[in-house]
């Protein structure tokens, strides 16, 4: 009699053992990421699905093959422009079409592959590894787009360096406010990614805006210095 409830006892002890689920792995919680804000880091998230195109590195040629003064006219009405008084968002659209903020040097680096560099400012535009638009002082991967022509005379331009699902889908675009859309919701097709090209012809004008980005910039290198 004894030895029987024994056995039952001995039973049900191994049936539960066998049932039951490996504690540490069920109850292991998960490891907060370090030193994080967790609204933060919910956002983040997002961020860590950037990926790296491999295929940077064939972009060979490092000096630009051919430089070129134009204006990037948003389908949305806006002019890509760099406001280089303000901290955050310098990169803007406005409607002046006047303004020297307004006017970019498209440097090619090979067929489709160029980069965008402010005339006045002298700062590449960029997207950087979190998918966002800025904008850099030095020459970086991250300041390579590749522009693809589209049907009715637009361009569009992507991050050659970074892309979320498949390569180059992180666009350049100008919101219908005037701000920089987030290139992580952007997708081909959208109207406020899509250019017209407009080469500045005008030697005059051009001389005029090299001329005074060079002052700019030297003016700027003296703040730097004092
Ligand atoms: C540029 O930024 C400054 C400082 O934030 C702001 O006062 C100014 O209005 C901006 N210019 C344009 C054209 O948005
Ligand atoms: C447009 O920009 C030009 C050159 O910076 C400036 O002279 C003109 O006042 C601006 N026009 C408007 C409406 O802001
Ligand atoms: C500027 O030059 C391009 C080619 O170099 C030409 O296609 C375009 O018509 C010219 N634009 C103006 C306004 O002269
Ligand atoms: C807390 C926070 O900033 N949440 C935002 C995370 O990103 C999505 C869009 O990707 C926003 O809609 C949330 O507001």
């Amino acid at each position: 009699m004894a030895s029987s409830k024994l056995r039952l006892a001995l039973f049900i002890i191994c049936a539960l053992v066998a049932l039951a689920p490996f504690p540490y792995v069920v109850t292991r919680p998960t490891k907060p990421a370090p030193g994080c804000a967790c609204i933060k880091s919910h956002n983040e998230s997002a961020s860590s699905h950037i990926r790296i195109n491999y295929q940077i590195f064939k972009v060979a040629s490092k000096t630009p093959s051919y430089v070129q003064i134009v204006q990037l006219f948003c389908k949305t009405g806006y002019f890509l422009s760099l406001n280089d008084t303000a901290k955050k968002n310098r990169i803007i659209g406005i409607v002046n079409q006047s303004s020297e903020s307004t006017f970019f040097e498209s440097q090619s680096l090979g067929t489709s592959i160029v980069r965008l560099r402010n005339v006045v400012s002298g700062r590449f535009l960029a997207i950087n590894s979190r998918g966002r638009i800025i904008t850099q002082a030095k020459v970086s991967d991250e300041s390579i787009f590749k522009t693809m022509y589209e049907e009715n005379y637009f361009h569009t331009f992507t991050s050659h360096k970074y892309f979320k699902n498949k390569r180059h889908d992180l666009f350049l675009g100008i919101k219908q406010n005037g701000r920089c859309k987030s290139p992580k919701l952007t997708f081909p097709g959208q109207i406020s990614v899509q250019f017209i090209l407009l080469p500045n012809n005008n030697t005059e004008d051009r001389v005029r805006i090299m001329t005074s980005a060079k002052q700019n910039r030297v003016k700027q290198g003296k703040r730097d210095m004092g």
